[in-house]
């Protein structure tokens, strides 16, 4: 039944379910019963126990440590199952019921009732209901993306909280966190530049007295400021000036919201998200009386910055070359091995009228075969027939090792299989 239970994954629920048996899916011991919205692949599962975050001398292992110590007062919690309910996922969180972000193309249902984390905010509601009101949250979180240098499937959130009483008493405590931590960043090397706490796009919450928002919103500003100087401080990137910039943002569960982009190789790399909790988590939470901040760090995204490592498939690497370069609590810039020759394929096909395929179907599906030899994957071309309405699109599917180097026939014959796949499941017809 394995077969069967994997092929139907990436074909649009009511295309395939006629003819499909559903069985069940074992997910770290336990076995679940599949259904139409089952998705997960057998390369996504196998990353559930790694656990990169907690692996000693890991630079995601470092980082986190890195994070931890500069909240010593917080709880610091890093061993949560990444299995939640599109409840806690989405719902909890105040997330439309149309949000592209619950569709099966985005992220990766074990079955309708139960999903892979897409974020740590899953946890936000939990964690508050128990009563913790300053805490950090580390885990693998999974969402099915295109493939490149700083987008893999599965990569590692640090969420960050931290909520005060809605009185004077409260008002007092970050007021005059707000004072210490601006006197710490008054010596600030790093360049930064803001956006204001409030304005038309990015407003304060009906529930809020606009002078509370402009505190909390100082607070989370500072104390993530504060973060960034302890993690990049003094440090060059390359020999340039670390640039950070923040920006306005949109997240269904704060407002108003943030994201924060640090410049790294030539492009502006998106670390952080975070934004003014919405009163109606913190009321989902059983605290209606406090208010407070969220953060959501990227944490690959960040250590690739301060290790200077350039792909994000090296940190899943086992290969001692990579490995042996780092002591846990240390942070050095990473030394490449080698840069083996990269070897790009196309695949070209007509796709019949009723089935519908997602970049992100055929990056899980290219990822199946190839695992973190598939380097990046590009759409080159897609046209539409005239008169039959089918559809045909080419991918470029780039193959590089970062341990070694491929042979012609290894990547022929990884190919081979792809577009092989791409027939059986998708009945696509090789142009
Ligand atoms: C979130 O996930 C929000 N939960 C963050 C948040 C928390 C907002 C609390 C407000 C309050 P976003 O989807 O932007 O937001 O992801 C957060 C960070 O994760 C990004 O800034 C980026 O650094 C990292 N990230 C996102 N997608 C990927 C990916 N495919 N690969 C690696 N890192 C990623
Ligand atoms: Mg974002």
């Amino acid at each position: 039944m394995a077969i069967l239970r994997w092929l139907g994954r990436c074909r649009p629920a009511g295309t395939w379910t006629s003819w499909r048996t559903y069985g069940t899916v074992n997910v770290l011991g336990k076995d679940y019963p599949t259904d139409a919205m089952t998705n997960v692949s057998p390369t996504i599962l196998s990353k559930l126990s790694v656990q990169l975050h907690t692996q000693p001398a890991h630079p995601l292992s470092t980082l986190r440590s890195l994070v931890e110590s500069h909240f010593p007062a917080y709880a610091h919690l890093s061993s949560v199952s990444p299995l939640v309910t599109p409840y806690q996922n989405f719902d909890l969180l105040s997330f439309p019921p149309d949000h592209p972000g619950r569709s099966v193309t985005d992220s990766y249902y074990i079955n309708k009732d139960l999903m892979l984390r897409t974020h740590t905010s899953a946890h936000e509601v939990d964690v508050f209901s128990r009563g913790e009101t300053t805490w950090l949250l580390t885990a693998d979180v999974y969402r099915r993306d295109e493939i490149d240098a700083s987008h893999y499937p599965v990569f590692h959130q640090t969420e960050g909280c931290r909520i005060v009483s809605a009185d004077a008493a409260g008002m007092q405590e970050i007021q005059d966190d707000n004072a210490r931590l601006e006197d710490h960043l008054r010596r600030s090397p790093i360049l930064i530049e803001d956006v204001p706490h409030l304005s038309p796009t990015n407003p304060c919450q009906p529930a809020h007295d606009p002078k509370h928002t402009e505190l909390i919103a100082k607070n989370l500003k500072l104390s993530l400021n504060s973060l960034i100087l302890r993690l990049f401080g003094g440090k060059q990137a390359e020999g340039e000036p670390l640039r950070v910039r923040w920006i306005e943002a949109t997240f269904p569960w704060t407002t108003p919201s943030f994201e924060v982009e640090v410049f790294f190789r030539g492009k502006w790399l998106e670390i952080l998200g975070c934004g003014v909790i919405h009163q109606a988590t913190l009321d989902n939470s059983n605290v209606p009386n406090k208010l407070g901040w969220a953060f959501g760090l990227g944490l690959e995204r960040i250590a690739m910055v301060l290790y200077s490592i350039p792909d994000i498939r090296l940190f899943w690497s086992q290969d001692p070359r990579f490995l042996s370069q780092f002591k846990q609590g240390e942070i050095n810039t990473f030394r490449p091995y080698s840069k083996y020759p990269t070897c790009f394929k196309d695949v070209s096909f007509w796709l019949p009228t009723d089935i519908t395929l997602h970049d992100n179907d055929f990056c899980d599906l290219v990822r199946d075969v190839a695992g973190d030899i598939v380097e990046n994957v590009k759409i080159t071309d897609t046209y539409e027939h005239p008169k039959s309405k089918r559809k045909s699109i080419c991918y470029r599917i780039n193959y590089r090792s970062m341990d070694r180097s491929l042979s012609n026939d290894e990547t022929n014959e990884l190919h081979a299989q792809v577009t092989s796949r791409l027939q059986e499941q998708f009945r696509v017809e090789i142009r």
